[in-house]
């Protein structure tokens, strides 16, 4: 209770802040877009991860007032650097959505209301959704397939860690297929993780989807992954999340 208190005050009072994790394409390491993820500056316990927080924004509604935060600071953001920086103009930038902020019926107009008002074009904003959010959902899939209309782009994030049914891949209209770290973490020797890795990775090839690989943090997996057909990477290899201002720096050497 003390917690919800002290959450809807850093709403309130802008204890919020986003890091940026960069997000490369494979075959090249070329800098292509950046994930969003959100910071909590407690006046007194300091950094507080989403880990601590998210769940429990999630529970008592925050999760909206939160979100609405995320997303506009994340789209004011990229536009920024796509105006500044002329290796930021095909940037995408990846903002996470909860399931309760999809459906509250207002969530597509709020995304098409912060496009027009920051200039940023909906193919630049890459919504990121669990399959849990989103499972056996009419609300949710109906903002999915809104979301779609206005050009934005969908990814399944953290994919195949969820009770997840591969029917979602057919009927959810996304773009971008995030596999989890946790089948790339003992990608280069556990046979079975590799095996997974690949399924996913021919998936998202035969339905024409993008695919990200989540969590690189060697070089070896990085090698091991592109050979599978990932096209896109992230993780401590390339780059921890970084605040705004670090981030600015690697746009400004992207030719
Ligand atoms: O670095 P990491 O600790 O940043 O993030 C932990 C978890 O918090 C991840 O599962 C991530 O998806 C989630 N997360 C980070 N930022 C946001 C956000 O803005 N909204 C939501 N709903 N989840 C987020
Ligand atoms: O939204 P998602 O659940 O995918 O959030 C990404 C999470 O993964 C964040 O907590 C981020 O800090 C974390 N992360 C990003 N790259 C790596 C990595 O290479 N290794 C590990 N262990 N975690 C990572
Ligand atoms: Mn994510
Ligand atoms: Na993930």
């Amino acid at each position: 209770a003390e917690m919800i208190r002290e959450l809807s005050q850093a709403v309130d009072e802008g204890q919020f802040m986003l890091a940026y994790q960069p997000i490369v394409r494979l075959a090249d390491s070329a800098l292509t877009g950046v994930e969003a993820l959100i910071r909590w500056n407690h006046p007194v316990r300091g950094l507080v991860s989403p880990d601590e927080f998210i769940p429990l924004a999630e529970r008592s509604g925050l999760i909206v007032a939160i979100g609405d935060w995320a997303l506009r600071e994340a789209c004011r953001q990229a536009a920024d650097w796509r105006a500044t920086y002329p290796g930021a103009a095909h940037m995408t930038v990846g903002v996470n959505v909860a399931g309760r902020q999809l459906r509250t019926g207002t969530f597509v107009d709020d995304v098409a209301q912060v496009l027009a008002a920051t200039g940023l074009p909906p193919g630049c904003l890459n919504i990121e959704v669990t399959e849990t959010a989103v499972l056996d959902d009419t609300e949710s899939h109906e903002a999915m397939l809104s979301l779609r209309g206005l050009g934005v782009r969908l990814a399944l994030d953290d994919f195949g860690t969820a009770a997840s049914s591969l029917g979602l891949l057919l009927t959810c209209p996304v773009t971008t297929l995030k596999l989890d770290r946790s089948f790339v973490e003992s990608i280069t020797t556990v046979g079975r993780q590799a095996a997974v890795a690949t399924a996913v990775s021919q998936m998202a090839t035969a339905l024409d989807f993008a695919s990200v690989a989540e969590g690189i943090e060697t070089e070896e997996q990085r090698d091991l992954l592109q050979k599978l057909g990932y096209q896109y990477g992230q993780g401590y290899l390339f780059s921890r999340p970084l605040p705004a201002a670090r981030m600015s720096e690697l746009w400004a050497t992207v030719p």
